[in-house]
């Protein structure tokens, strides 16, 4: 799924994930290749310019976060930008009356007949018990199409081989609805090549006489920008309620799910992921964004540490470890900082790649092991955290005895808080030289984050 935008947008990431500061050079930089991919995936130029926009207004306007590299606050910008243009929430289909009725339309094979069966099985889950009418009188094999994904579904459909008038066979199927007690209609339509005025008409009769809570524009994602046009055709004749997104399964690049809110202005209700009945979700805008840019959750992570770091805290330990005066009471303020962003299986999860680690990993081990390490800090006076050389060996039992650990671990964990020193001493050197290559080290002002 718009696997050409995808990797484009990742690159463009790449780079900004270095980036020490935010500039408007820098940031034209990026989002001129940002507009170059939106328009390769055939995304709508003002969609894209205006996109453009939006973003680089925020990226510098944006106060700055301190203990969020800006390349990262950038990412946030962009995707939170990408939500907005997808649509921001699902929007769910709104079937109030008894019965309800959702009209189907659009373009010649654009899935029309699939989705009006995927959507009758989706309903029929929700406990709705739904009624499928077969509406498109002109291609003969339309009927029968929808007769067997009805039988295969066992969902009612309702059929009148022959007849030719549209507005007949639904007055017929809204008084066998009636009698049969099925509560939701969904009216598969005919379509055509392009959008002409009898199917329009055809249409808009069709919608008067059954008053449909939905109406729905099936649209093919594969059809690019083409697609709007067509569908801002279809919104102003029947005033659409939603879209749903066929096909996006295949090597769609994305353009008309990127442009139809924006342009259409009506949100896209679902999407279709495949031929088979099940193949078919719920869109849900943020979803399809972190799936565009292939960034696993990393904008909830840069929340999360937003929440949870004391930013001015932050900086004044990073400037501590860098001179070697990190304490044990740092160290402490440091495990309870990655406590409060929740558990670490859930933060590793968030981060790119993240999924993979986790998978040889036994996270539970070092979150008892974090909660161990926490009893035992929390067993020394405030003098003794100060100034760890204090901890002789009587003081370490006395401090064993008060967290129910051996002596022996609490030897442990100075032991990794004097490595942890060291090696923050070293990092900090590091960090210096890496900035100079315009490279940054990750942890985002939480070092010792060692899984
Ligand atoms: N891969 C994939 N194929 C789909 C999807 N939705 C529909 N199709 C396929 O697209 C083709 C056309 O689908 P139909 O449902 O017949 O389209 P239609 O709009 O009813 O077509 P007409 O009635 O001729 O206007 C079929 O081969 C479907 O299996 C989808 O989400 N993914
Ligand atoms: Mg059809």
């Amino acid at each position: 799924m718009f696997d050409s935008l995808s990797g484009r947008l990742q690159n463009v990431f790449r780079n900004l994930r270095g980036l020490g500061k935010i500039s408007e050079s820098n940031v034209s930089d990026a989002l001129r290749d940002v507009r170059m991919a939106l328009l390769d995936a055939d995304v709508n130029f003002k969609v894209a310019r205006d996109f453009i926009e939006a973003v680089k207004q925020k990226a510098l306007g944006e106060h700055v976060v301190q203990s969020v590299q800006p390349g990262q606050q950038m990412i946030k910008i962009i995707h939170d930008e990408l939500v907005t243009l997808l649509g921001s929430e699902n929007a769910e289909l709104q079937l109030i009356g008894n019965p309800a009725c959702v009209l189907m339309c659009g373009l010649h094979g654009s899935g029309k007949t699939t989705t009006s069966a995927k959507l009758a099985k989706w309903l029929t889950k929700q406990g709705r018990s739904v009624l499928l009418v077969a509406a498109d009188v002109y291609r003969p094999a339309a009927m029968d199409q929808l007769e067997t994904l009805g039988a295969k579904l066992e969902i009612p459909v309702f059929v009148q081989k022959g007849e030719t008038d549209v507005l007949k066979i639904a007055r017929d199927a809204l008084d066998f609805a009636q009698l049969q007690q099925r509560n939701t209609l969904i009216f598969d339509t005919a379509g055509r090549l392009q959008i002409d005025e009898p199917l329009v008409q055809e249409l808009v009769r069709l919608r008067d006489l059954v008053k449909p809570q939905e109406t729905l524009l099936v649209l093919d994602a594969a059809t690019g920008q083409e697609a709007v046009n067509v569908a801002s055709h279809f919104d102003k004749a029947l005033n659409v309620t939603g879209a749903v997104l066929t096909k996006l399964d295949g090597d769609a690049r994305g353009g008309a799910a990127l442009s139809f809110k924006s342009v259409v202005g009506k949100p896209i209700k679902f999407m279709g992921v495949g031929e088979k009945p099940e193949d078919f979700e719920p869109f849900h805008p943020d979803r399809m964004a972190q799936r565009i840019l292939g960034m696993g959750d990393i904008v909830t992570l840069v929340e999360k540490a937003v929440e949870a770091v004391d930013q001015e805290k932050a900086m004044a330990l990073e400037e501590k470890m860098r001179k070697g005066n990190f304490t044990l009471d740092d160290f402490l303020s440091q495990l309870r900082q990655m406590k409060e962003m929740g558990p670490l299986e859930g933060i590793v999860g968030m981060l790119p790649g993240g999924a993979d680690m986790l998978k040889g990993a036994d996270l539970s081990k070092s979150e008892k092991e974090f909660r161990r390490m926490e009893g035992i800090l929390c067993a020394m006076t405030p003098k003794e955290r100060a100034t760890p050389q204090l901890l002789n060996a009587k003081r370490r039992q006395r401090i064993a005895k008060g967290s129910g650990v051996s002596v022996a671990e609490v030897n442990n964990v100075l032991r990794r808080f004097d490595e942890m020193r060291e090696m923050m001493k070293k990092l900090g050197k590091f960090q210096k030289m890496a900035a100079k290559f315009g490279g940054k080290l990750p942890g985002m002002g939480m070092p010792g984050m060692r899984f």
